[in-house]
């Protein structure tokens, strides 16, 4: 990408879009289009279709999108996969015919099955059934994902996809009701420990195990295979490593400072049991996870003290940050 490229970045107020944003910046790019969505519904294809045919963007990165945790994903189907379908297929379609050189689109990595073989290779894509709490999620990403290769096949337009593992960093969603893992432990846990609360309630059996990657290293490498990749196959994004979500709740409680006990409520659901993805694709190719998940954390959790927690509710000299 030259460094004056017009390069759209669909979902910029986002978790996953603020980075991409960020790291394109530190990488001298200066030409970003960016719309919030009062300025630009991304479900209405005429608005989409007048907004690629008067800008033309050059590039698009793709990461607006219906996101959400577990508990979100099975309150919400139609929300999951009406808003992601629309999404994706208005700017992958306006990208194509107004001229991009190039889009990324951002997947997910419970496209695959739910009973994949760990760790878990780009080809086992479609071999067997979905995970069901987040199949409605996970069911749009396919057909983003699947869009964009018939694209590239039918009007050698040049689409890329990338599959993340289970994001985290600044900017997430820390609304217990909607959020991912990760962010509610640890608003959970900063919570108790504020109230000096006896008790932490996490959700499941704390025996699944997930992958956790930082928001900014998928930044880079979504950066760096729009630079580097040009190809039908998905590529597969994440940290090379998975805990237990009993293991992510002490390394929470360490972080906050929480010394109470961390009780198991087995009505709410494990999701998919294992969820660790294989990265020799990407490595191949020359990038690598650089954030461990501990100093990963550490950031999120001074994220969150800054800026999501109101000031009246901060700590003094709160939370031992490792
Ligand atoms: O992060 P999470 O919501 O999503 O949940 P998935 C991961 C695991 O953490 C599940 C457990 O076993 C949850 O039961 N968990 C424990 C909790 N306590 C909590 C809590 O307080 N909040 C939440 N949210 N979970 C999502 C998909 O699956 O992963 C999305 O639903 C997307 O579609 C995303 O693919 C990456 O990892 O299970």
């Amino acid at each position: 990408m030259e460094k004056e490229a017009r390069i759209y970045v669909a979902g910029h107020r986002g978790m996953v879009g603020s980075a991409i944003v960020r790291q394109l910046r530190q990488n001298g790019f200066t030409n970003l289009l960016l719309r919030t969505r009062e300025e630009l519904d991304l479900t209405r294809q005429t608005d989409v279709e007048a907004f690629f045919r008067d800008r033309r963007p050059d590039y698009v990165f793709l990461a607006a999108a219906r996101v959400g945790g577990i508990h979100a994903n099975r309150t919400y189907p139609a929300d999951f996969i009406y808003n992601n379908l629309a999404i994706q297929t208005n700017v992958i379609d306006a990208a194509s015919r107004y001229g991009v050189r190039k889009l990324l689109f951002l997947g997910s990595s419970c496209i695959y099955p739910r009973e994949s073989p760990q760790p878990i290779k780009e080809e086992y894509l479609l071999a067997g059934p979905l995970e069901e709490t987040n199949q409605w999620y996970a069911v749009a990403k396919i057909a983003g994902l699947m869009m964009v290769q018939a694209y590239r096949r039918q009007y050698g337009f040049h689409g890329i996809s990338l599959m993340p593992t289970n994001l985290y960093g600044p900017g997430d969603n820390f609304d217990l009701a909607t959020s991912h893992v990760l962010p509610a432990l640890l608003r959970k846990f900063h919570d108790a420990a504020a109230e000096g609360r006896p008790e932490v309630t996490v959700w499941g059996s704390g025996r699944p195990r997930r992958e956790f990657l930082y928001v900014d290293d998928l930044a880079e490498a979504a950066v760096f295979l729009m630079e580097e990749y040009d190809a039908e196959e998905i590529v597969n994004v994440g940290a090379g490593k998975d805990i237990s979500i009993a293991e992510l709740a002490e390394l929470i409680a360490e972080t906050t400072g929480y010394q109470g006990r961390i009780v198991y409520d087995t009505s709410m659901p494990d999701g998919t049991p294992r969820k660790l993805l294989d990265i020799s694709r990407l490595t191949a190719l020359g990038w690598k996870p650089r954030t461990s998940l501990r100093e990963g954390i550490r950031k999120t959790y001074e994220w969150f003290l800054s800026e999501a927690e109101p000031p009246e509710r901060r700590r003094s000299g709160a939370g031992s940050l490792f």
